[in-house]
């Protein structure tokens, strides 16, 4: 298996993030993409790769999934943070406020001047600033996230793209929860648009593993019958993103029936986590796809200190032959995972074990 992992992903690291009333310094960090690339090199899992991808493709890419009028603003959004102050080089940019979508409260058709007013536009949470690095770190992750399903249209079983910051929660005009560009959904799009020789995947299932509900990658394919999501995670009742990813939420229109989300409570075990996994990988046999991309987080594991499921380091092996078991062409996302020393063995005790079994 292919690694396509982003040479730029340390341009993006943040200094702080809004967290429980205080700034306290980001969770989301450089060194987390960094082990597991020291774990896939020890192991010698696989071979490691650069995308290769040009700028232009990249952009056609992200073009498919994301609003030209967010991808505009995400460009220069630093150049005009720091425009307005040259101070400001010196500082992250973080969002402080929202239009609310409750009907009559605010517009959010009207774009506005004021730079903080659109980075509200644009963005759900205070937890993910923009810096100096962020469009090049993150469009690069989205040329990762291309070269993986690439490299899975030119026949190959899987890939890998080990990219940062992560991409599942970012929707279509809109950032939050460290995400920028959703590289899954960027996988997933690409998949079904096609290339290599003409080859196609026009049915997709997205199986999204992180702890936290994909809430952008819902959002982007919630009226689409082609793009299978399933999520399983933490209960948005009590766990972020709190406001989506519900057991109700099916899809709409033409997407009813094709989103799929198995909540669970915090403290959730491998016992009962797995059950939930069988659940999802049963209704994507069920929806017949031609590829499947796995959003692949590593925040389920016990020790991690913002989430709260008991997975333990050897369990994610299990995972892996389970996802192997679905006998799909796979690109696999690197999305979350926060126990920072964990993380490299977890995610690649998560890719042996689908290596192993296929
Ligand atoms: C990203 B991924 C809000 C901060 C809350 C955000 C968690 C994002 C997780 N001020 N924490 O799904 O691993
Ligand atoms: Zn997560």
């Amino acid at each position: 298996m292919k690694t396509f992992h982003n040479p730029h992903h340390a341009l993006h690291q943040g200094r702080e993030e809004m967290f429980r009333g205080r700034l306290v310094p980001c969770h989301e960090v450089p060194a987390r993409l960094d082990h597991v690339l020291a774990e896939l090199q020890r192991r010698a899992l696989g071979s490691l790769h650069t995308p290769p991808i040009s700028d232009a493709e990249c952009e056609a890419a992200i073009a498919r999934v994301h609003d030209p009028r967010y991808i505009r603003f995400l460009a220069g959004a630093w150049d005009e943070w720091v425009a307005m102050d040259p101070e400001n080089a010196a500082r992250d940019a973080l969002p402080s406020v929202w239009p609310l979508g409750n009907k009559h409260a605010f517009r959010n058709d009207a774009l506005p001047l004021n730079f903080a007013a659109r980075l509200g536009l644009f963005s759900f949470d205070s937890g993910s600033p923009l810096t100096v690095g962020t469009w090049v770190a993150a469009r690069a992750g989205a040329a990762c996230a291309l070269a993986a399903a690439r490299e899975v249209l030119s026949g190959e079983r899987a890939a890998f793209a080990l990219t940062r910051p992560p991409g599942h929660h970012a929707g279509p005009d809109f950032f939050g929860g460290y995400c920028f560009l959703n590289n899954a959904a960027i996988a997933a799009q690409a998949l079904i648009d096609g290339s290599v020789g003409g080859a196609k995947a026009p049915r997709v299932a997205v199986l999204d593993v992180d702890f936290h509900h994909g809430n952008g990658t819902q959002t982007i394919f919630y009226e689409r019958p082609d793009v299978f999501t399933v999520s399983l995670h933490g209960d948005p009742a009590t766990e972020y993103p709190f406001f989506l990813g519900h057991a109700d939420e099916r899809g709409a229109g033409a997407g009813t029936g094709f989103n799929l989300n198995l909540p669970l409570p915090r403290g959730t075990g491998f016992a009962a986590w797995c059950a939930a996994l069988d659940t999802a990988i049963n209704a994507i046999d069920h929806f017949n796809a031609d590829a499947l991309v796995v959003p692949m987080g590593l925040d389920t594991f016990e020790g991690d200190p913002i989430s709260g499921f008991t997975l333990k380091s050897e369990d994610y092996e299990t995972v892996g032959r389970m996802i192997a078991a679905v006998g799909l062409p796979t690109v696999f996302t690197f999305e979350g995972g926060y126990a920072v020393a964990e993380v490299g063995v977890n995610a690649v005790n998560l890719l042996e074990g689908f290596c192993r079994s296929c």
